[in-house]
């Protein structure tokens, strides 16, 4: 997959692309990520990328003419369309299908969004998807963006190992379950017994029963959306 980011600050995304497990897949070939200056496509030597918003008001707009030239730009260099993309408070709010979606297309185009806003034509002419990564107000789309892409590019083949893919679909929208590791005491707090008796198919009604309790309790919305089994509802009977 080839991502390419549009914004006026490329220095907000070195370090997160730079660092981490991104980083592991841009070394092995998975994802190319591409940084851009939006205000390399300025022209004139304020190279302004903002302007005053007509009928009066506070803030700045980005101005069309720079992001039309960058977005028809890279469009035309590649050899595929890229997928556009503004990150924005005012686009549909990012989920995992989402991401799972984005994650099967060849190119994106991340466009961060900045001041009051963008002219309304560029979401017309040139957006395909308008995203919000959740209700509050970021000082850019670059953090955004950043997480849009976190989430995209681990959900490429080849990045997470099969097993680990197929836990998550399979737990579909439950929370984790509690997990612990080394000492089996610590500060006089016991892991759960089950946990260290080797018993495999306890260890997974135990873990499914937490998941249940855990998405019941705190996130009401995901649980009413679960696809619980028998053997589920008879998990959750034994609490009572
Ligand atoms: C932005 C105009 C973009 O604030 C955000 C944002 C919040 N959730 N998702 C994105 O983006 C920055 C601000 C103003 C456009």
């Amino acid at each position: 997959m080839k991502i390419e980011i549009l914004t006026i600050f490329p220095g907000m995304l070195e370090s997160p692309f730079r660092e981490s497990m991104i980083r592991r897949a841009m070394d092995r070939g998975l994802v190319e990520i591409e940084v851009i200056d939006l205000r390399s496509f300025t022209t004139g030597r304020h190279r302004q990328v903002d302007d005053a918003p007509y009928g009066g008001g506070r803030g700045m707009i980005f101005k069309p003419e720079p992001l039309f030239r960058a977005v028809e730009s890279l469009q035309e260099r590649g050899e595929s369309r890229a997928r556009v993309i503004l990150l924005t408070p005012q686009g549909r709010t990012f989920n995992q299908e989402m991401a799972r979606e984005l994650s099967r297309e060849k190119r994106l185009l991340l466009i961060c969004g900045r001041y009051e806003g963008v002219d309304e034509r560029v979401r017309e002419a040139l957006v395909d998807d308008e995203i919000s990564i959740g209700d509050y107000i970021l000082t850019g789309g670059e953090l955004a963006a950043a997480v849009v892409v976190d989430a995209v590019v681990r959900l490429l083949p080849g990045f997470l190992d099969e097993e680990s893919v197929t836990e998550e679909s399979f737990s579909g929208s439950l929370l984790e379950y509690p997990q612990y590791t080394r000492p089996p005491v610590f500060r006089g707090m016991a892991v759960p017994p089950v946990l260290l008796s080797g018993d495999h198919a306890a260890i997974a009604r135990w873990r499914r029963k937490q998941a249940l309790l855990r998405t019941r309790e705190r996130r009401p919305d995901l649980f009413a959306k679960a696809v619980l089994t028998p053997e589920d509802r008879r998990l959750l009977e034994e609490e009572l």
